[in-house]
C-alpha cells in the first residue's frame, strides 16, 4: 500500500480506563479501589479535588459510548475491567454478579456492532483490601491477579480476543504524599514491578494451559513508551539507561533476553552499595523466573505521548532512594516544541518514530499496538490542535511501518471521551469527546477531531502531511 496508506490488516481504536470513566464507584455491589479509598480520604491527591466517583457515568451510559464508538467506525476499543467490581474484596471467592453483567451487556454491545473488545485487566484500580496486604508489594497479588485472570477468561474469553494483562505506566506517581501503592517511586517501585511482571507471566501461562486451545485469543502488557533523547552527544549513555529504566524495567524480562536490564541491574546494585545496604535494593528474579517471564507475549502494548530530552547528571548525595536517584539522569523539553495545556505534554512526533524503532530493534521486532496516543487541552469543540497532533504522530507510525519495517498493528487514539485524568482530575481533557461534567446526565458531544479520525478510519489514510 501507498506510503500514506495503512496496512490492509491494521486496526484503528480509541482507548478508555474503568476508573477513569465509568463511576458507579459503589454500585450494586462493586467494592472500594485504592482511588475510591484514598481519594475519599485526601481529596487534595488531585489539583481540582474531584474523584471519579461518577466520572462519564459510563457505567449507566455505556450503551450511548458503544453508539459513540459506531459513528467513528472503530475496529477496536481498548477498555479496562474494574477488578473491584467483578470482586468487591479482591479475592476470587467472591464474584460480583452486576460486575459480570455489566462487562457482558458493553462486550455484547460492542461485538453486536462489530467492535473488538481489547481489555485491560487492570489499570491501576487495585481493590483497597488488596492494598492493606501491602499492594503490588507482596507477591501474594501475583497469585490472587492469576485467580481474578481465571474468572475474567472464563466470564468474557469467548468474545475477547485481545488481552493487556497490566497498563504499567507506574512512573506516573511518585509524589511522596501518595500512599504507598500509588507512590510507586523508591524501593517499592522495583519490588511493585517485579511481582506484576510475575502476575502478567502467570496469566499468560493459564491461558496457554486452559483457554487459548478454545478462545484463540492474544496477550499483551502496555508499557509506557516516552522516547528520551540525549540532550548533548555526551547524554547519550545517559538517555539509553532512561530507556532502560523506565521502558526495559518492564520489557526486558518479557520480551528481551529476560530479567531487569543489564544497566539497571548494575546501576542499582552499585548505588545500593555505595548506600550501605547490605544487599541491592533491586529484588533478584532466579534463573527458573527468568525463564518463566521470558516470551510471556503476542503483542507489544505501548503508551505513547511525549519525548524528554535527558542529560546525565551526578544527583546530589542523601536524596531518596528512588528512580531519580538510580537513574542519575535529568529529564526535560526543549521549549521550542509545541506544548498543550498539559504541562508535561509536548507534541514530539519523530519521538514516536524513535521509540517504535528502539522497540524493534532491541526486542527482535515483536507486534505492537499503540494502546495510547493522545493530547490533552481544556476542552475546546474545535479542537484543530489535537486533530494536528494525531496527524502529526499517525504520520510517524506510517513512516515506522513503511520505511522502518516495525510492526505497528495497530493505535488507539486516547481518549473516547474527557474523563477523569488522575491527578490532573477533569482539568485536562483528552477526548475526541466533550464531557459536560456540571451535566448530571455527563452530556457527549463530538469534536473536530471525533470527525477528523472517523475520516481517517473509513479512507485508512492521512491527508499528505501538511
Ligand atoms: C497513562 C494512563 C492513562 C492516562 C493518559 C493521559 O498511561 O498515563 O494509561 O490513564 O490518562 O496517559 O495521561
Amino acid at each position: 500500500c501507498a506510503k500514506d496508506e495503512f496496512p490492509a490488516d491494521f486496526l484503528f481504536g480509541i482507548a478508555s480506563s474503568a476508573y477513569q470513566i465509568e463511576g458507579g464507584h459503589d454500585a450494586n455491589g462493586k467494592g472500594a479501589s485504592i482511588w475510591d479509598h484514598y481519594l475519599r480520604l485526601n481529596p487534595a491527591l488531585v489539583r481540582d479535588s474531584t474523584n471519579g466517583d461518577t466520572a462519564c457515568d459510563s457505567y449507566n451510559k455505556y450503551e450511548e459510548d458503544v453508539s459513540l464508538l459506531a459513528d467513528l467506525g472503530v475496529d477496536f476499543y481498548r477498555f479496562s475491567i474494574s477488578w473491584s467490581r467483578i470482586l468487591p474484596t479482591g479475592y476470587s471467592n467472591k464474584i460480583n454478579p452486576d460486575g459480570v453483567r455489566y462487562y457482558n451487556e458493553l462486550i455484547d454491545g460492542l461485538v453486536a456492532r462489530n467492535i473488538r473488545p481489547m481489555v485491560a485487566m487492570y489499570h491501576w484500580d487495585l481493590p483497597k483490601p488488596l492494598q492493606d496486604l501491602g499492594g503490588w508489594t507482596n507477591p501474594l497479588l501475583s497469585d490472587l491477579f492469576e485467580d481474578y485472570a481465571k474468572i475474567l477468561f472464563e466470564n468474557f474469553g469467548d468474545r475477547v480476543k485481545l488481552w493487556i494483562t497490566v497498563n504499567t505506566n507506574w512512573m506516573g506517581y511518585g509524589d511522596a504524599q501518595f500512599p504507598p501503592l500509588l507512590n510507586q517511586s523508591g524501593i517499592g517501585e522495583y519490588l511493585y514491578v517485579k511481582n506484576v511482571l510475575l502476575a502478567h507471566a502467570k496469566v499468560y501461562h493459564l491461558y496457554n494451559r486452559e483457554f487459548r486451545s478454545s478462545q484463540n485469543g492474544q496477550i499483551g502488557i502496555t508499557v509506557d513508551g516516552r522516547w528520551y533523547e540525549p540532550a548533548t552527544p555526551r547524554d547519550q549513555e545517559a538517555a539509553e539507561r532512561t530507556r532502560q529504566f523506565y521502558i526495559g524495567t518492564v520489557a526486558n524480562p518479557i520480551f528481551g533476553d529476560g530479567d531487569f536490564p543489564k544497566l539497571v541491574k548494575e546501576r542499582v546494585d552499585e548505588l545500593s552499595q555505595e548506600e550501605g545496604f547490605s544487599r541491592s535494593r533491586l529484588p533478584k528474579f532466579s534463573r527458573e523466573e527468568v525463564e518463566y517471564v521470558k516470551g510471556t507475549y503476542d503483542f507489544f502494548g505501548i503508551n505513547i505521548y511525549t519525548t524528554f530530552l535527558t542529560k546525565d547528571v551526578e544527583i546530589e548525595d542523601g536524596s531518596e532512594p528512588s528512580f531519580g536517584k538510580d537513574l542519575k539522569a535529568e529529564l526535560h523539553h526543549d521549549p521550542k516544541w509545541p506544548e498543550s495545556n498539559s504541562f508535561w505534554l509536548k507534541v514530539v512526533p519523530w519521538g514516536c518514530r524513535r521509540v517504535l524503532n528502539w522497540i524493534k530493534e532491541s526486542y527482535g521486532n515483536p507486534p505492537i499496538f499503540i494502546t495510547e496516543n493522545g493530547f490533552s487541552d481544556r476542552g475546546e469543540l474545535d479542537d484543530v490542535d489535537r486533530i494536528d497532533y494525531f496527524e502529526s504522530y499517525l504520520n510517524a507510525v506510517l513512516e515506522a511501518i513503511h520505511e522502518d519495517g516495525v510492526q505497528v498493528r495497530g493505535y488507539a487514539a486516547w481518549s473516547l471521551l474527557d474523563n477523569f485524568e488522575w491527578t490532573s482530575g477533569y482539568s485536562e481533557r483528552f477526548g475526541l469527546h466533550h464531557v459536560d461534567f456540571a451535566d448530571p446526565g455527563r452530556r457527549r458531544t463530538a469534536k473536530s477531531s471525533a470527525r477528523w479520525y472517523k475520516d481517517v478510519i473509513e479512507r485508512r489514510r492521512l491527508d499528505a502531511p501538511s
